[in-house]
């Protein structure tokens, strides 16, 4: 286990134990990824340094994984609420073979992997919020934040950054979220295991990022759509100062957002927050 100074200044919760990495990863068989595990006590964020040694030539499957992020990011400059021993942030570096116009798959095909993980230990069905929500009971449990180095015919790397909330007690979390967000405990009841998590999403991320790989999106895309159910709801759109309403027609072969307008044309949303509408 490597331990970065930052490591040093943590303040461990009641009873937490770090995560257990090597008996996991004896046990995990990969056809794809060959894990290698970068563990921290404390970082800023895991995607930041995951890049950096992506940039050093990190190879395919090297994970940045954190006990507790000082600086946990979401997209647009927002912040992932990461408090120490509770919940899981990994940063995971791929090499995918696929043309630059592709790289959005990349995060469709982390949240199938994560929903279908998900699922594995909650009663309640998870929902995938285009593009990078999981959702259960409609409120957050996990967010992905992919953020790609591209030259102009290849992706050079991708880090897949996966923040779940595990044993985020709901009370604990900062009022800023609280009315948002979940947790795998507060929806199944009772503490759940980490590590068990860790392993099966490790394995999920596999499997289907070997059949993006063999396969294509066309074999993806159905698996996100099953988990996303505002298709043919009408919502609204938020890209930065541009907001536009319509009904959720699904994902094209891409992975951007198709939404009908109010007057019938399509359009075809590459980033931005998709907020239902129930009117
Ligand atoms: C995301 O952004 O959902 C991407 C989150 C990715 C976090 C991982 S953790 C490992 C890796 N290293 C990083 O630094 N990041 C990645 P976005 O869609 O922009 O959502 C951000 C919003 O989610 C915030 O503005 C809050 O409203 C909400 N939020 C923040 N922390 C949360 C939490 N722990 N659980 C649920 N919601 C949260």
């Amino acid at each position: 286990m490597t331990a970065n100074d930052a490591g040093k200044t943590i303040v461990r919760c009641d009873g937490a134990l770090p995560l257990q990495l090597e008996p996991l990863q004896s046990g995990l068989v990969c056809q794809r990824l060959s894990v290698k595990f970068h563990h921290y006590f404390a970082i800023d964020s895991t995607n930041t340094r995951a890049r950096q040694l992506a940039e050093d030539g990190a190879r395919e499957g090297e994970i940045v994984i954190a006990e507790q992020q000082t600086r946990g990011r979401g997209r647009l400059g927002r912040i992932w609420v990461s408090p120490p021993f509770v919940n899981l942030y990994l940063s995971v570096v791929l090499r995918p073979e696929l043309p630059p116009v592709h790289a959005p798959q990349m995060t469709l095909m982390a949240a199938v992997a994560l929903a279908d993980t998900v699922a594995c230990f909650t009663p309640d069905p998870p929902a995938i919020k285009w593009p990078n929500d999981i959702l259960v009971r409609g409120k957050k449990l996990a967010g992905i934040l992919t953020e790609s180095s591209v030259s102009a015919e290849r992706i050079n790397y991708v880090i897949l950054g996966i923040g779940v909330n595990i044993n985020f007690a709901h009370a604990l979390m900062p009022e800023a979220i609280r009315g948002r967000a979940t947790s795998l405990m507060e929806c199944a009841g009772e503490t759940v295991s980490r590590e068990a998590f860790l392993g099966r999403l490790i394995q999920h991320l596999d499997r289907c990022y070997g059949i993006l790989g063999e396969a294509g999106f066309d074999r993806i895309a159905p698996r996100w759509e099953a988990y996303f159910n505002l298709r043919g709801q009408r919502v609204r759109v938020e890209m930065g100062d541009e907001t536009l309403a319509g009904v959720a027609k699904g994902i094209d072969s891409n992975g951007a957002l198709i939404v009908e307008g109010e007057r019938g044309q399509f359009h075809r949303i590459l980033a931005g927050d998709v907020v239902p509408l129930t009117d």
